[in-house]
């Protein structure tokens, strides 16, 4: 494995469109990248991009819809082992240190060759083509170019399998354009979970069949009141394809046995005393508790669990768990045994956040960690009963915290991050002695405070771009000095997108990425 060179102090300074080494450019950072500055490519009108047929072929098309409009060359999409002046995409790496999702970039002066193991591997590949190429190339109608390719030689593939955003549908609902786009700029970075909140005291968010007051009762509002809203079956289906044509696993959330306001509402029958009441749009958590043992909610967790099974071609059912605080603490372990049996018995693998540990967990369960205050002690009673572990300490990930005390958006429960605090920690030492355990990492996008695509985009960028590479890059070539230049890149990219960001003054960011 050849490292990555450092890069030269004055490539901070002109981060961006002036820095002289564009390679200086990509985020997540290469595991092995080697510039070979004689050897770079300009991609000509008559450029092709040449496939090997299968499933290679959808991802030459992606790389044609990706390059197209900027360059407003033709680029079609031809079946053949490429010649000079393609850009090449091929299935045949045969190399098992690259996994399922790693690829070789090739750059020569006659043209640019990726090669992966699988179709994964290869979407992986072109998303680092594009950040080799200016950021101009995100423009939406056609630009000067020339359109050239530096010449580098990578070999990469990701420290963690699981690369996660989660997004909090129920205290504020997004329609499905919104949560597309959102998988879009997710895409980018390398990210392939997207765990989607879809229930909680101020809003249930999925249809549910055989429970038709979830959603005509419970998705009535929102935080504050709002008007809320819900996705039908083919809804949900629609953002899981979309999700899967990016290489990105659906994972589902029904938050149980708290945080189910909202399902209380819609059906007396979950509560013990056999009232359904009003929903509570305030923002207090831990006030909520079906009345486990009841037949109606054994009917309803076998109904709900079902239904997302049903629909979720991904491994994992998130079964929630957090802050059960109206919950006794044997009807909590009780409930959620059951709950990771339902979820064993359709098939799939449960997930919850990491509060589950003090139910009996199957055998590689998915447990997440969340809060920092209880230094781990939940990570490890759910690791001593053979779960793994994904981290998303809120200190360091939760992108709902407020970045500066100044910011108008967000909470600041867990203190303010900035840009620093998202880069600088290691999912392997987070919780002392756990590293074999952990799978990846998963930024949460809580939204008790935000109500528009703006907001969600202005809270987790820059920071989850940070994330896909605490996610994708070994620790040992991780720091912050050279890292800042390469995010301080990904700002006139974002700014062509019209992806609102928070320009921390801690990033050198170019004159082009801001104002
Ligand atoms: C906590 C709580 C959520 C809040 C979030 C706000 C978890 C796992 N439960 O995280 O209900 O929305 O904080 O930051």
């Amino acid at each position: 494995m050849v490292s990555v060179p450092a890069m030269p102090a004055s490539s901070a300074a002109g981060a961006g469109e002036g820095n002289a080494d564009p390679t200086g450019r990509l985020v997540p950072l290469p595991i092995s990248l080697v510039p070979e500055p004689a050897s770079s490519f300009v991609i000509g009108a008559h450029a092709a991009i040449a496939v090997s047929g299968g499933s290679a072929q959808q991802i030459g098309v992606d790389l044609a819809d990706m390059l197209r409009p900027a360059t407003g060359f033709a680029l079609p999409v031809v079946t053949r082992s490429g010649s000079a002046g393609d850009i090449t995409l091929g299935l045949a790496a045969n190399d098992p240190t690259l996994g399922a999702e790693g690829y070789t970039l090739v750059v020569s002066h006659t043209g640019v060759r990726i090669e992966a193991n699988q179709p994964a591997g290869l979407f992986d590949g072109i998303q680092t083509l594009r950040q080799l190429l200016s950021s101009q190339i995100q423009a939406s109608s056609a630009q000067a170019g020339p359109w050239v390719v530096p010449g580098v030689r990578i070999s990469d593939y990701p420290r963690y399998a699981y690369r996660g955003a989660m997004l909090d549908l129920a205290r504020h609902f997004f329609p499905v354009a919104t949560v597309e786009k959102y998988i879009d700029e997710l895409a980018m970075y390398k990210i392939n979970v997207l765990h989607l909140h879809l229930s909680d005291d101020q809003g249930w968010r999925l249809a549910v069949d055989g429970w038709p007051a979830l959603t005509t009762v419970g998705s009535k509002t929102a935080v504050g009141g709002g008007s809320g809203g819900f996705y039908t079956t083919s809804d949900y289906t629609a953002i899981v394809k979309y999700a899967q044509a990016h290489f990105i696993a659906v994972v589902p959330e029904i938050d149980m046995p708290g945080h189910v306001g909202a399902a209380l509402s819609s059906y007396a029958s979950l509560n013990c005393d056999g009232v359904a009441p009003p929903i509570n749009t305030t923002e207090t958590v831990g006030h909520t508790s079906l009345c486990v043992g009841k037949p109606a909610v054994d009917q309803f967790l076998t109904a709900v669990v079902g239904e997302l099974a049903r629909l979720t071609p991904g491994p994992y059912i998130h079964i929630g768990g957090d802050e059960a605080a109206s919950t006794s603490a044997s009807d909590y372990a009780f409930f959620m045994t059951q709950a990771a049996q339902v979820v064993k018995a359709d098939g799939k693998t449960p997930m919850g956040w990491e509060d589950f540990a003090t139910a009996a967990l199957p055998t590689g369960s998915i447990a997440q960690y969340w809060d920092f205050r209880n230094g781990g002690a939940l990570a490890r009673q759910a690791v001593a009963q053979g779960a793994q572990l994904v981290m998303s300490p809120a200190d360091h990930t939760y992108l709902d915290q407020k970045y500066t005390p100044a910011t108008s958006l967000g909470l600041q429960w867990a203190g303010t991050h900035e840009v620093q605090d998202a880069y600088n920690w290691d999912p392997a030492t987070e919780v002392p002695g756990l590293a074999a355990d952990v799978i990846g990492v998963e930024g949460p996008l809580w939204t008790e405070t935000l109500t528009s695509l703006k907001d969600l985009q202005y809270m987790a960028w820059p920071r989850m771009a940070e994330l896909a590479e605490v996610g994708w890059t070994p620790q040992v070539q991780r720091n912050w000095s050279t890292f800042a230049p390469r995010l301080a890149a990904q700002g006139p990219a974002w700014k062509l997108l019209g992806i609102n960001y928070y320009a921390s003054p801690l990033v050198p960011w170019p004159e082009n990425a801001v104002g």
